[in-house]
């Protein structure tokens, strides 16, 4: 089948279907291309609470799928590629946290929203990358747990002196492979550029950048800087959007290897048979879907 055809097709099923589908920031650019919203996990998570479409075809990784079903148990979850799933939500399970639980009692737990769901369940409240300052601030409890990203949990910590941060050794495989001497590399080669960099970088690498931020927040502040010229410390699909809003701008990615190869499982081809065989289904454990549900909804809360 040619593109245009291809397209076409999913088009027609998507309309026939009632359904709507919605594409993370790493995806690839056809795949965002042809998706109703784009965006982070914690706006996409939103998109689907409120819209009133009955299948939500879910273009990103394993727990993004799965938190789209705990706000939206009614709808018909569908993620195109089974194995799309997160290293760094595999580094963390339910079994973990009751023993952090047991050793520290009198903690609040912060999950990241890259974590599974029985993780969610077991947790006070869930944030993105876009909002964990905010939601470490905005909890009465000084002293927190965050899991499971650890860099991140040091960008918070930073951020958010005042309280005590307990860390767990989480972290993203794609930004983690990044160190300080890339970064001097690239700052080399394009002296005139700015570097923003997500938070799930190593912390030599974030103290180097003029920005840190979500891939939303990078997108946000790169189209409205009068600077012209970016180093991107993010995965490559974040490229599509920021090249779309600034196309008189330059962007070099910090490195050639910040892909994500779960994000990049999915294909027009695996969206269309997602659409047709309503596959793959995500459904949530009984036991922990009002637990992370709670969680999930603390956190939009929140803000
Ligand atoms: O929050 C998300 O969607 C993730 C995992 C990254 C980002 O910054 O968008």
């Amino acid at each position: 089948m040619d593109m245009n055809t291809l397209k076409e097709v999913i088009f027609n099923l998507k309309k026939q279907k009632n359904a709507i589908i919605v594409a993370h920031n790493y995806q690839i650019d056809d795949v965002q291309e042809i998706a109703d919203f784009v965006g982070d996990s914690f706006y996409l998570s939103k998109v689907c609470a409120e819209r009133e479409e009955n299948v939500i075809v879910f273009c990103g990784v394993h727990f993004m799928a799965e938190s789209a079903k705990i706000l939206s148990p009614q709808k018909k979850v569908l993620l195109p590629e089974i194995d799309a799933g997160c290293p760094l939500a595999d580094m963390i399970t339910a079994d973990d946290v009751d023993r952090l639980k047991e050793k520290y009692p009198d903690y609040s737990i912060v999950c990241y929203i890259n974590s599974p769901a029985s993780v969610k369940a077991k947790s006070d409240v869930i944030c993105t990358s876009s909002n964990a300052i905010k939601v470490v601030r905005n909890i009465p409890n000084n002293k927190i747990i965050f899991l499971p990203d650890k860099n991140l949990g040091l960008f918070v910590k930073k951020n958010v002196p005042e309280k005590d941060i307990i860390l767990w050794e989480g972290f993203c495989i794609t930004h983690y492979k990044i160190k300080k001497e890339d970064v001097l590399k690239a700052k080399s080669a394009y002296p005139d550029a700015l570097l923003l960099v997500h938070p799930e970088c190593r912390e030599e690498v974030v103290e180097l950048a003029d920005f840190v931020g979500s891939t939303k927040q990078i997108i946000d502040f790169a189209t409205s800087s009068s600077a012209k010229e970016f180093i991107i410390g993010t995965e490559t699909g974040v490229l599509y959007s920021l090249k779309k809003l600034n196309p008189e701008k330059e962007f070099y990615l910090l490195h050639p290897g910040m892909v994500c190869p779960n994000m990049k499982k999915i294909t027009l081809t695996s969206l269309r048979e997602a659409l047709l065989y309503e596959r793959y289904e995500i459904n949530v454990d009984e036991n922990v879907l009002e637990g992370a549900q709670r969680a999930l909804r603390k956190m939009l809360q929140i803000g």
